[in-house]
């Protein structure tokens, strides 16, 4: 039985015994624990997740562990990351209704949430691997960042609830310092996580580090995120942290949830369309991935086009916040004025997102947590060529960032890039 007792590591063995009095569970799944059956199917680098099927249902239980499941006990990590992952999905439940788990239970001192089991879902990176084509994820996930990230801010919310929610999030200190380090600052000197695809990246990896304008601008962003509180983020908005199928998206473990800005889980996520794009050659002997590239070019277009659209409506229907009053604008009948703002946000996430997403497909390569589009590609010299020209392009990004002013204009990029024989 789990309740105030100290914190303890469930296990497929213990855990019905553990959480057989849990009435959340129970309710979902049955009583009769003869009939669970437990498995362990955590494959992030932090927490313990458990697939828990009884006779009449299943549930996911994940639980967080006091260290970096990644690496082990010799890095500690404080278990109440979990704390913030619940406040943050009950959030985001809020704001954007059905595209995040229903959570059942959240018990703070086993840093544990028990939540819905999605199913038939799988991970939406491991999908982009296998060259499925999912019909609705820009669309769903360019709502979803909009929603979070416009109702998360002071456009939408009371200051005084927004500043209540600033302090609460800021203290998920530990999750962002791994932000601040493994993405801005660790790719770009020999830090001892680092690894890479050696001796094949040797070479542009040394190009890199010693790249002076690079290293400003990866200071440039880090800055950006530690300096702006703008809106909650999911804080980890990845290919791994969404769950598809072919009709349903839903965003998960939103534990790195912080106060930043609204570019960063825009920029993040687009950055691992475009790391898919680049690492389809490596997955190309099932079939030619022609199509498969142009359908993830075309994720990005429509992604941040769903994003803006969005984000553009709620302005104009939601902006009931401390910014841009509607007092100043349309109350004055100067309904421009307001659609100029608009414009200058969305340029300035639009420049800043560019920027997050050089460094992320920067930091997938040669920092600590690589992603598995690269990974899986078991002939190192083609990976390596692969990550060569997404490092390359990442570059370009983070570097020019000012200067290109379209979806289009990186796609093009991307397809030049990719094509390049020499790499
Ligand atoms: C030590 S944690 C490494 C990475 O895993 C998480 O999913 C985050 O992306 C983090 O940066
Ligand atoms: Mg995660």
């Amino acid at each position: 039985m789990i309740g105030k007792s100290p914190f303890e590591a469930l296990s497929v063995e213990t855990l019905a015994g553990r959480l057989r009095a849990n009435g959340a569970l129970c309710s979902q799944i049955g009583k009769d624990t003869s009939r669970w059956k437990v498995r362990e199917v955590g494959d992030g680098n932090l927490n313990l997740v458990f697939i828990v099927e009884g006779a009449e249902g299943a549930a996911v239980v994940k639980q967080a562990l006091p260290y970096v499941r990644l690496v082990g006990d010799s890095w500690p990590l404080p278990l109440k990351r979990s704390f913030f992952e619940y406040h943050a999905l009950t959030r985001q439940q809020a704001r954007a209704p059905d595209s995040v788990p229903d959570i059942y239970h959240f018990d703070e001192g086993q840093a544990l949430i028990i939540m819905e089991y999605l199913s038939p879902h799988i991970i939406l990176r491991r999908a982009l691997i296998e060259g499925r084509q999912l019909p609705n994820i820009a669309k769903d996930i360019g709502l979803f960042m909009a929603r979070t990230l416009f109702r998360g801010s002071d456009l939408h919310m009371a200051t005084k609830d927004r500043k209540a929610d600033l302090a609460l999030f800021a203290d998920n200190v530990e999750l962002c310092d791994i932000t601040e380090n493994l993405v801005f600052s660790d790719p770009y000197f020999d830090a001892k996580m680092n690894r890479h695809t050696s001796p094949q990246l040797d070479g542009i990896v040394a190009e890199l580090r010693a790249d002076r304008d690079l290293k400003v601008e990866a200071q440039r962003m880090k800055h950006h995120f530690a300096a702006n509180a703008e809106t909650l983020l999911h804080g980890d908005l990845h290919s791994g942290s969404i769950m598809v199928t072919d009709t349903e998206t839903r965003m998960i473990d939103p534990e790195f949830a912080f106060y930043g800005p609204i570019a960063f889980d825009v920029g993040m996520l687009l950055a691992n369309f475009w790391m898919a794009f680049f690492s389809q050659r490596g997955h190309e002997q099932n079939g030619k991935r022609d199509a498969m590239r142009a359908y993830l070019l075309d994720v990005t277009v429509d992604t941040w086009s769903a994003f803006r659209a969005e984000f553009s409506h709620l302005w104009r229907t939601e902006r009931t916040g401390i910014l841009y009053q509607k007092s100043l604008f349309e109350d004055q009948g100067d309904r421009l004025g307001a659609e100029q703002a608009l414009d200058h946000m969305l340029h300035s996430i639009w420049t800043d997102l560019l920027g997050f997403a050089g460094v992320e497909v920067h930091r997938r390569i040669l920092g600590l947590a690589h992603n598995a589009d690269f990974e899986t590609i078991a002939d190192q010299d083609l990976r390596a060529r692969c990550e060569a020209k997404a490092l390359k392009f990442g570059r370009h990004l983070a570097v020019n960032r000012r200067q290109i002013h379209s979806i289009d204009e990186v796609n093009q990029l991307a397809a030049l890039i990719e094509r390049e024989s020499r790499i």
